[in-house]
């Protein structure tokens, strides 16, 4: 397919962008990642919006890109900041950059070895993933965390092995007014 280039606006208050894709993620498609997660969202009732995506998404065909934004609410489940499901490439061999915009937020970074890293981010911030680490964001602060990202249109989404690992090795925890990165109980090494 031949395809045009073109320009879109972006809204870095909002992060919202014109014409792009929306994927919105409420707590219960994610309730299983969190320690509380399921008690949390059948005791309250309510189903709130943890992040929203805006992607302008391509073919997946190699050489091509897929860009947009996420934008994470603030807030917490039980003791967990919200956090995106987090993912590997199913094209293992891709990477990732991503650009912080407003807020504040982590970036969890896990590869197939069980390494673990966390990047700060925040308006200005650049975060490159290299090809093979499993990516996960957590907004930290007390409004909204947006950043936008760039990977390969052909990468794909493997969301299946973080859910059968429980999740990455750590989570990141309000305890005492402080913010904590701790072990995840529940991962399965
Ligand atoms: C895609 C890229 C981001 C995430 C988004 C939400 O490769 O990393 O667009 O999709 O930040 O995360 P998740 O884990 O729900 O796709
Ligand atoms: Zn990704």
């Amino acid at each position: 397919m031949i395809k045009n280039p073109y320009t879109v606006n972006l809204d870095p208050e909002s992060g919202k962008i014109e014409g792009a894709k929306l994927t919105i993620r409420r707590l219960s498609d994610m309730a299983d990642l969190y320690l509380e997660g399921k008690e949390v969202s059948l005791s309250s009732g309510v189903d709130p919006i943890i992040y929203e995506i805006y992607e302008c998404s391509h073919p997946s065909l190699e050489g091509d890109m897929n860009f947009g934004t996420t934008v994470m609410r603030p807030g917490k489940v039980g003791k967990e900041f919200y956090m995106t499901k987090g993912h590997f490439h199913s094209k293992l061999h891709t990477g990732e950059l991503y650009q912080g915009l407003k807020g504040i937020g982590l970036l969890l970074l896990q590869n197939q070895d069980k390494e673990f890293k966390c990047l700060k981010l925040s308006e200005g911030t650049l975060a490159y993933i290299p090809p093979g680490w499993a990516h996960r964001s957590v907004n930290i602060g007390e409004g909204p965390f947006i950043y936008f990202f760039i990977y390969p249109a052909d990468a794909g989404h493997d969301y299946e092995s973080i859910m059968k690992m429980g999740g990455f090795c750590k989570i990141v925890v309000e305890d005492q007014g402080k913010i904590k990165i701790q072990d995840n109980p529940r991962f399965k090494a």
